[in-house]
């Protein structure tokens, strides 16, 4: 397989300027006419026409009507003769929707057509350039049989639309946007659709449709108003519109990422659109609101301008995500509920992200080479890529952010662009800001992969009345980059008395404090700030709201951070405060292979913070919550997965144990009354209410009880949501209560019906916390249960991915039962869905730091996939990685 070179990148030797395409669907066999309209590109050296193609079946090819020679190389159809002036080219041929298992392309899921295109889905349709700086614009004819397929959809606008002889009819689409081909969709079946028409800002009038299964229409409600707010948001905010006259979201249950933004027919894994109170949780609910805004944001960021090349994807999923998020945050409303988003970005940021920047598969947020572009779709490019965006924001002002994006349009609108004019907008839209004076250095953030780390001691002297605050940096080596050079670190800051009182910040040589928040701009290896007329011994509040993707040493005490989760302004460092007494004592227990036993003081703080009368339930959920077993591995140069659980588990049951009163407390005060609202403030009692229940159940077999079991149970059978059912159900699972198996028996039996229920039902199985095997046993079983399957990926990661990647101590067991099983799934998967396997098989990025208990297993396993001939490119550059 080739590795694919950023630095080889060169323009197109053709432009296609329009297309035309024909479609007579049948799921064994559709025929696909392509006419577009090419011409030469004069900036580039004269060559071939090379189109990309794969697993088609072609008919014939013609050049301004004429039919034409040309030969295959590889996946290319190249015709060495092309016209040098403009011409027709015309293509024909076939591809096979039913046997697509890729879901990459045009496939079939329940009985109806969808496509995925991004990133080369679109040369499983037809050949083309199939790349994201050729950009065209389509017309699009469907002809389908009318009584299986009576919906056909493309991107734009419907031109017309009618009966055909033999029981079939047509629609014929086109879209005025020039696109590239990753845009395209297609959509034909038996489905129905919520509408609403909306008028916005300018005083146009747009049709807004949520096509779903006939039964699925009422769990549309909340992705339409999703929709509706996320348009109202993007033109208050950035005065983004709506620029197309229909706008159509489609739900598919086959698919392989959350949704994609094709223009104007956004389709959406079912598992990130659909919700009723009954069947989804509050997170569920979260989750599709944020997706739904993701995609709609694309069709500024991302659409209208988009990609010059594959390594730029950061540039519009950073952008889209940091977009999304601002959005969320400024649905949740309140400042709690703005830093409630945070801390959960935060730590799916450094749950996820964190570890692939110290792993195999480390890469910068534009990468410098690929081999298969899909597995590059990463949690660096979307959570890093965002977290880069937040850092122009931090530096130049929310004003000068929103001044650079216009800038952005203005220069860049319909084009396909890279980082750097992102950058350059940005800086040029704010000249003399802290990000335009250092832009050159920023742009490390792009090229330099792995997670800064970033020291801070603080020298009080009481005499002069000055604290100096000594900040170094420095990067540990990734593959491919020994060497690393300082970043650019906005740290944002504050200094508290010990007292818990905001001090005044002033900077030495300033004239007058700035107030007592600041963000200081670290950028070399070292660097000293001086702050003056500093009356008391601070205590420093740094990174704060995690103004820097960074992992910071401040070398607090534990006194200095419980003046912080005391006192602190910054809900985010109260949270992390919180979360650092936790993992420090967590981290001792295991540095001296000594049982760990929570001190009073940990445990008074922890009291006191969930009995605080004022702050929300929700923050208080966030900072009871201990920190995940991954996050603690990061923290440690050698991993056993089973010590880290057996640390925590314990951790926990102390937590449960000496709280017993107050969680009895935050459960009873913590019950929503009335109809069901996934709102913050109702969510946030939700989610404390059921860690309590799930510490009261976890803690009754100490005391003989059986109250809360039971307690437990009867919530789950009479719950008027699926967040309290499900949450009671979890409390008894994770707690292997007695009364477990009969209400997961009772919870397949009422969701039977429904997948994305049921596969709540086998995540929660495969995430059970593990218990003399029990659970592994379970998953092994429950993967030749009938409703299993690995050919639906949601299925496959319900089950599967749960326990090899959110179930450490499942998974990484001392038997390597654990990774034959990984190796098993990995090729089994890679025969279906190689960009499913593929992310399965990144489970072993992180191999090399297992304990040797673990390790020689894990490498043999990871062996054992690697000498399997035929490996989807996918898979084998994962496993290649891992054990270069
Ligand atoms: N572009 C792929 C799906 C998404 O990021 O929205
Ligand atoms: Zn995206």
């Amino acid at each position: 397989a080739n590795l694919i070179r950023r630095e080889d990148y060169q323009a197109p030797a053709f432009w296609i300027r329009t297309i035309d395409l024909t479609f007579d669907l049948d799921p064994a066999k559709t025929l696909v006419t392509a006419k577009m309209a090419l011409e030469r590109n004069r900036d580039v050296a004269h060559g071939p026409l090379r189109l990309h193609g794969e697993a088609l079946n072609v008919l014939r090819v013609l050049i301004d009507g004429e039919s034409v020679s040309f030969r295959q190389d590889g996946d290319q159809l190249v015709i060495d003769n092309a016209p040098d002036a403009d011409f027709a080219l015309e293509l024909r041929n076939t591809c096979a929707p039913d046997k697509n298992t890729t879901l990459n392309g045009l496939y079939t899921s329940g009985g109806s057509f969808f496509t995925q295109c991004e990133a080369e889905g679109f040369r499983r349709i037809t050949y083309f350039l199939d790349r994201p700086d050729v950009m065209a614009v389509y017309t699009v004819l469907l002809r389908a049989d009318k009584a299986k397929y009576p919906v056909l959809l493309s991107n734009g606008n419907l031109l017309e639309s009618g009966d055909l002889p033999n029981g079939r009819h047509f629609a014929k689409w086109h879209d005025p946007f020039p696109k590239p081909s990753y845009l395209f969709a297609l959509v034909a079946g038996d489905l129905v659709a919520r509408e609403q028409r909306v008028r916005t800002r300018a005083g146009k009038d747009h049709l807004l449709q949520v096509y779903v299964r006939r039964g699925d229409l009422e769990k549309t409600e909340h992705a339409m108003n999703s929709l509706i707010a996320s348009i109202v948001w993007d033109e208050a905010r950035f005065n983004l519109p709506l620029d197309l006259e229909r706008f159509m979201i489609v739900g598919v249950s086959d698919f392989n990422m959350g949704a994609m933004e094709n223009k104007g027919l956004n389709i959406f894994n079912t598992s990130a659109l659909l919700a009723s109170a009954a069947t989804a949780t509050d997170a569920d609910f979260g989750r599709i609101e944020s997706i739904v805004a993701h995609e709609y944001f694309h069709n500024w960021t991302g659409n209208r301008v988009t990609c010059r090349d594959w390594f730029q994807l950061s540039l519009k999923e950073g952008l889209t995500v940091f977009r999304d998020q601002e959005f969320s945050m400024d649905m949740a409303g309140s400042a709690s509920a703005r830093a409630v988003c945070r801390i959960q970005d935060v730590r799916n940021l450094r749950a996820a992200q964190f570890p692939e920047d110290s792993g195999a598969m480390a890469h910068a947020v534009r990468p410098d080479s690929y081999v298969e572009i899909n597995n590059f779709y990463t949690t660096t490019i979307y959570e890093k890529g965002s977290e880069v965006v937040r850092m122009y924001q931090t530096l130049v002002g929310r004003a000068g952010f929103e001044a650079g994006l216009k800038l952005y349009f203005e220069r860049h609108d319909g084009q396909a662009v890279t980082c750097d004019e992102f950058a350059a907008a940005i800086a040029d839209a704010n000249p003399g800001s802290a990000l335009t004076t250092r832009l050159g250095a920023f742009k490390r953030w792009y090229s330099q992969a792995g997670t800064p780390h970033v020291q801070a001691r603080g020298v009080y002297d009481a005499a002069a009345q000055t604290y100096t605050l000594t900040l170094t940096q420095h990067s540990r080596a990734t593959p491919g980059q020994p060497e690393k050079l300082p970043q650019v670190i906005p740290v944002a800051m504050g200094l508290l008395s010990a007292e818990g009182q905001a001090l005044p910040l002033q900077l030495q040589g300033e004239a007058a404090a700035v107030g007592s928040d600041h963000v200081l701009v670290l950028e070399q290896a070292e660097q000293s700030f001086v702050f003056i007329n500093v009356s008391t011994a601070p205590v420093p509040s740094l990174l704060r709201d995690f103004s820097a993707p960074v992992i910071l040493d401040d070398g607090l005490s534990d006194a200095d951070l419980l003046v912080l989760l005391q006192h602190d302004s910054d809900a985010f460092n109260r949270w992390e405060a919180g979360q650092r007494l936790g993992l420090n004592r967590i981290l001792a227990a295991l540095h001296s292979g000594t049982a760990l036993q929570l001190d009073q003081a940990y445990l008074d703080a922890m009291r006191a913070l969930l009995r605080h009368p004022q702050l929300d339930a929700a923050f208080k959920e966030l900072v009871l919550t201990l920190p995940g077993e991954g996050y603690i591995a990061e923290q440690l140069d050698i991993v056993d997965p089973q010590a880290i659980h057996a640390v925590v588990d314990s951790a926990q049951m102390q937590l449960a144990a000496a709280l017993r009163d107050d969680w009895i407390g935050a459960f009873e005060a913590n019950q929503v009354k009335g109809g069901y609202s996934p709102d913050p403030v109702s969510s946030g009692k939700r989610a404390l209410a059921n860690l309590a229940l799930s510490m009261l159940v976890m803690d009754a077999p100490r005391v003989q009880d059986t109250v809360w079991p039971g307690r437990a149970y009867q919530r789950f059978k009479d719950a008027g949501n699926m967040t309290d059912r499900l949450g009671a159900l979890t409390a008894l699972v994770n707690a292997h209560a007695e009364l477990a198996d009969s209400a997961l028996e009772r919870f397949h039996e009422l969701f039977k019906d429904d997948p994305l229920v049921v596969d709540k039902w086998f995540a929660l199985q495969g995430r059970a916390p593990e218990q003399d095997g029990k659970t592994f046993a379970r998953v092994k079983q429950l993967a030749k249960h009938a409703d299993f399957t690995l050919k639906n990926p949601n299925r496959a990661r319900s089950l599967i991915f749960s326990l090899c990647m959110y179930n450490p101590a499942a998974f990484h067991r001392a038997d390597a039962a654990g990774y034959v099983f990984w190796a098993e799934q990995v090729l089994a998967l890679d025969a279906i869905n190689p960009q499913i396997a593929s992310r399965l098989a990144r489970v072993m990025d992180r191999w090399n730091s297992l304990a040797p208990a673990y390790r020689s297993a894990a490498l043999e396993a990871i062996r054992r996939v690697a000498a399997k001939a035929d490996l989807s490119n996918d898979v084998r550059e994962v496993i290649s990685r891992a054990l270069a």
